[in-house]
């Protein structure tokens, strides 16, 4: 009887091992999504090398005869297309999207090569086809396949494509230009990386962006996002001053293991390899066929270079007008969000919605929608700031070095901290120069401390070209000039340019100028701008390539005066009766840029210890060695109304 018990425990025991609990997840699950207004599918589209790469196509329901707008994107495509869980596909992607699709668009979303859905191998910025690239196969090519395949494949196209991106997919627009797709439209550049060496993303007058650090880890690091680099203090001007140089930085973060970490750090100068994939120096080598609005802000933290620059280039051959250039008082990316204010400064209205349906909406319009009508946009059209007024324009830059309208005036700097319209006096009594100390141990920060990681919660990286640089003017290693109280408006329209006359006992250096409108000291319309310093155009210049361009770094010759001449930012701007114009001149921007050792050495990237030296700096402002700023001032009279043909308006 026991043993009889016992083997039927054993058998019960046995039996429940043997039956699974099913589980409470399906093996598939298929939404029930009827009646939601979009449909949203993932493809995988071959490549003519066989490689398919990733992408989501979001279309409104029942849309027939529509254009598509293509942004190609190496920040996840899934993550573009599905912002929210929602029966409306506007809720799905970013509000300028929304107004996109709403309008009758089908948005596609495609991963780069190499980058999260998509396979094949990532190249960071591949280049072009070329010195670079002898595998035939590039984002112009993989634009080109794409588009083929979009118009053979989606339901409901007129078989009419544009292409449209920021940043990075900016840059992905702008190489679709190249051997374009005949189905390819129009295209929208929005703040695109044009030439990451030439005051993009990677080096502004040749001074490295520490901070690129932090992209390059989370881009290349994985196939998705790697996260964020670990950090051993709060403000990163510790982190970076401990760190000591660029190299030092990478080493302690592993980061040599990235290719394209090491390729910058082999290329520290404008050289072949930087020459072979500027898209400013390519894309007007081709007759540009394709309508082109290029998209640019004025305070882009991140490229304030490339879509002017590639609108200056594709512009001097392009007979038949197919480009356009905006730009707009916007951060990057600014174009997109809420366009009333950047920080402290407030521009009147909505600049970035007025932008979009008035200007972006239409153009698109025009040329994608099947009998689209004239958008009517001029060639340029730029808000100006301080007058707050979109002025509908020719051509840009508006004033010209010689023989135009508009030549560009002197602004001298004088003795006592003075800047004026005329030259400098010939006074024995006065001081020819100003000197200050430049110390690579004490560099200054580019905005207040504490400084927080570039794309850290809270940082203010994206407002920072607005911040108040008063803070600033008041370090013993700062030079300040500035105009009495203007009793005219000063407007100025494109590319202030630097041209010092200055010598430092170090054998290299940096030079930091920034061009400032100062608001008055009582400011009843919004009292805490009250002396507020305005950045309106700002850069960096390495010492190093003075003599012989960026090419040619070449130490500079120690208490030698130099004439040190380089272009700041674009800027449509108007100085208002009542403010001053200031320019404030150092040796450092920290940690945004890697500091000057002061000594010259072959490659700053690498720079020891021991290398990082004081110096000081002088400026001269004598008559025969006059140090000034290119203006170019346009007449600030009042602007033309900048209208669109569209009734449509904030
Ligand atoms: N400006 C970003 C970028 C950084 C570095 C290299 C390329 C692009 C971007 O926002 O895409």
């Amino acid at each position: 009887m026991r043993a009889c018990f016992a083997s039927l425990l054993l058998l019960l025991s046995g039996t429940a091992s043997a039956q699974q609990l099913p589980p409470d997840i399906p093996a598939h699950f298929t939404p029930a999504n009827t009646g939601f207004d979009h449909s949203r599918t993932e493809v995988d589209i071959p490549m003519r090398d066989g490689v398919k790469l990733h992408a989501i196509i979001l279309s409104p329901r029942g849309l027939k005869d529509a254009p598509i707008l293509l942004d190609r994107t190496p920040y996840g495509a899934d993550d573009s297309s599905s912002k929210a869980s929602s029966a409306h596909g506007a809720m799905l992607v970013s509000p300028a999207n929304a107004m996109l699709l709403t309008a009758g668009y089908i948005l596609v979303f495609e991963d780069v090569r190499g980058k999260h859905g998509s396979e094949g191998a990532y190249v960071n910025e591949r280049p072009l086809a070329g010195p670079l690239n002898a595998s035939g196969i590039d984002h112009s090519t993989d634009a080109y396949d794409t588009i083929d395949w979009l118009v053979k494949h989606v339901a409901g196209t007129n078989g009419r494509v544009g292409i449209a991106g920021t940043s990075y997919d900016g840059m992905m627009a702008a190489m679709a230009l190249v051997h374009p797709h005949p189905a390819l439209k129009a295209a929208v550049p929005e703040n695109p990386v044009i030439n990451t060496w030439m005051n993009d993303d990677d080096f502004h007058g040749g001074a490295f962006r520490l901070i690129g650090y932090d992209y390059y880890y989370a881009q290349d690091a994985a196939k998705g996002d790697a996260g964020d680099l670990w950090r051993d203090a709060y403000d990163d001007y510790d982190t970076f001053l401990r760190a000591g140089s660029a190299s030092a930085f990478v080493k302690s973060r592993g980061l040599g293991q990235l290719p394209y970490v090491n390729r910058m750090h082999d290329h520290p100068a404008y050289d072949a390899f930087w020459h072979a994939q500027a898209l400013d120096e390519i894309l007007p080598k081709q007759k540009q066929t394709v309508p082109t609005l290029w998209v640019a802000g004025q305070w882009d933290q991140e490229d304030m270079y490339g879509a002017v620059a590639a609108y200056e280039a594709v512009s001097r051959n392009d007979r038949d007008h197919v480009n356009h250039l905006v730009i707009g008082p916007w951060k990057h990316g600014g174009w997109a969000g809420d366009g009333s204010s950047l920080g402290a400064v407030q521009f009147g209205s909505d600049t970035a919605l007025w932008f979009r349906r008035n200007v972006m909406l239409p153009f698109l319009d025009e040329h994608l929608k099947t009998g689209g009508s004239s958008a009517n946009l001029p060639p340029v059209l730029a808000f100006r700031t301080g007058a707050n007024d979109w002025q509908r324009l020719d051509h840009w830059p508006q004033a010209c070095s010689a023989g135009c309208a508009s030549p560009v005036q002197r602004l001298y700097l004088a003795p006592a901290g003075q800047l004026s319209f005329t030259g400098p006096l010939v006074r024995t009594a006065d001081a020819a120069s100003d000197s200050y100390v430049s110390d690579p141990a004490k560099p200054i920060p580019y905005r207040l401390r504490p400084i927080r990681p570039t794309y850290a919660k809270g940082s203010t990286w994206g407002r920072w070209l607005a911040d108040d640089q008063r803070a600033f003017a008041d370090r013993p290693d700062v030079l300040v000039y500035e105009t009495p109280a203007l009793t005219q408006a000063v407007a100025i329209g494109g590319a202030p340019v630097v041209n010092l006359i200055a010598a430092t006992t170090g054998t290299d250096g940096d030079f930091v100028v920034k061009l400032i409108d100062v608001y008055p000291d009582e400011y009843p319309e919004k009292p805490e701008m009250g002396g507020y310093q305005l950045g309106i155009a700002m850069d960096i210049f390495r010492g190093r390539y003075a003599a012989k361009g960026f090419g040619t770094p070449e130490p500079l010759v120690a208490n030698r005066p130099t004439t040190i001449r380089f272009a700041l930012p674009n800027a449509n701007h108007m100085f208002l009766p009542g403010h001053r114009i200031m320019v404030q001149i150092q040796s450092s921007w920290f940690p945004l840029y890697d500091r000057n050792p002061q000594t010259y050495v072959a490659n700053i990237l690498d720079a020891k210890p021991a290398d990082y030296r004081k110096a000081t700096v002088t400026i001269f402002h004598a008559p025969r060695e006059a140090s000034f700023i290119e203006l170019p001032v346009v007449p600030a009279g009042p602007a033309p109304v900048a209208t669109t043909t569209t009734s449509v308006s904030d």
